[in-house]
C-alpha cells in the first residue's frame, strides 16, 4: 500500500471529440458513446487501483478537452498550468485551474510559451521535455524557472514521428521506461528500458499507478513484455480515443494529495 493517496483529475468525453486535433492519423468516425463508455471503464480502472477520481462534466465545444494531462504539470509543490501548442486547446485550461486550485498554488505559462502536459515525462527530480509541434523552446525554458527553485531538473527531448513525448516513453516502474526506439532515443533518459513490439509503434504509453500500469488493451505483444517483466498489467479498451490520439495518460491529471 502507498503511504499517500492519489487523485486523477479527469473530464467527460466530448460531444464533439469527432472534430477532434489530428497531427499523424487520418481522420476516422468516432463512436462518442462508445468513446464515453471506454471513458468510465478507463475510470474505473484508476479507481480499482486506489485512486480518488474527480471527474469534470463535458466540454460539449472543445473536443479535445478530456486529453486533460495537457493542460497542467502537477508537482508536491505547485500546479503549472500549461498554454497548449494547438489554439484549439487552449480554453480548456481554466476549468482544470479551477479543479487544481484547492490542491496546489498555481503558476501559469504565458505566451509565447507553449507546452502540452503529454510532452512531460518526470523520473525523480528530473523533468523530462518532448520538443514537439506542441512544445516550444519557451516552454521548456519557462518550465525550468518555475520548477528549478524545488531542486528539479528540466531537460528537452527529440522526438520525431509522434504527437508527445510521452507517446514514446513512459516510466512504468522505479528506474524503467517502456519507449518505442524509432520516436526517442532511449538513451536520453539514464533508465532501464523495455521496447515496445515492433509491430507496435504507439504502445509505450503506459500510466503508472504504483506497482501497476493502465495500458490499453490492443498492444497484446508489448503487454506480454511487460508481463514477463513482473509488471501488473491492467489492460483498458481505448480504441475510440486513439482514433482521436489520446492514449492512457493524457486522460488524467495525477496528483499526490
Ligand atoms: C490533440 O491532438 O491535442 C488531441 N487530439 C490528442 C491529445 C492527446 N494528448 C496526450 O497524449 N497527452
Amino acid at each position: 500500500m502507498r503511504s499517500h493517496s492519489l487523485l486523477a483529475i479527469t473530464r467527460a468525453v466530448s460531444r464533439s471529440l469527432g472534430r477532434c486535433e489530428l497531427t499523424h492519423l487520418e481522420r476516422s468516425p468516432i463512436d462518442v458513446d462508445l468513446a464515453r463508455a471506454q471513458h468510465r471503464a478507463y475510470e474505473e480502472a484508476l479507481a480499482s487501483l486506489g485512486v480518488r477520481v474527480v471527474s469534470l462534466p463535458e466540454e460539449p465545444d472543445l473536443p479535445d478537452a478530456v486529453f486533460v494531462e495537457d493542460t497542467a504539470v502537477v508537482t508536491a509543490e505547485l500546479a503549472v498550468l500549461t498554454r497548449p501548442g494547438a489554439e484549439s486547446r487552449r480554453a480548456e485550461v481554466g476549468s482544470v485551474a479551477r479543479a487544481l486550485a484547492p490542491h496546489r498554488r498555481l503558476a501559469r505559462l504565458e505566451a509565447p510559451a507553449t507546452l502540452d502536459g503529454g510532452d512531460v515525462l518526470r523520473l525523480g527530480k528530473t523533468f523530462f521535455v518532448g520538443r514537439s509541434g506542441r512544445t516550444g523552446e519557451e516552454g521548456i525554458d519557462r518550465l525550468r524557472e518555475l520548477l528549478s527553485p524545488f531542486g528539479y531538473a528540466v531537460e528537452g527531448v527529440p522526438i520525431t514521428g509522434c504527437l508527445h513525448l510521452k507517446s514514446a516513453v513512459t516510466c512504468v516502474a522505479d528506474g524503467v521506461v517502456l519507449v518505442n526506439p524509432a520516436w526517442v532515443d532511449p538513451r536520453a533518459f539514464g533508465a532501464r528500458w523495455i521496447e515496445v513490439d515492433p509491430a507496435e509503434p504507439a504502445a509505450a504509453n503506459a500510466l503508472r499507478i504504483d506497482d501497476a500500469v493502465i495500458h490499453a488493451a490492443r498492444h497484446e505483444r508489448t503487454r506480454a513484455r511487460l508481463e514477463r517483466e513482473g509488471l501488473r498489467v491492467v489492460p483498458v479498451d481505448v480504441s475510440e480515443l486513439e482514433k482521436a490520439e489520446g492514449a492512457v495518460t493524457c486522460c488524467s491529471v495525477l496528483i499526490d494529495a
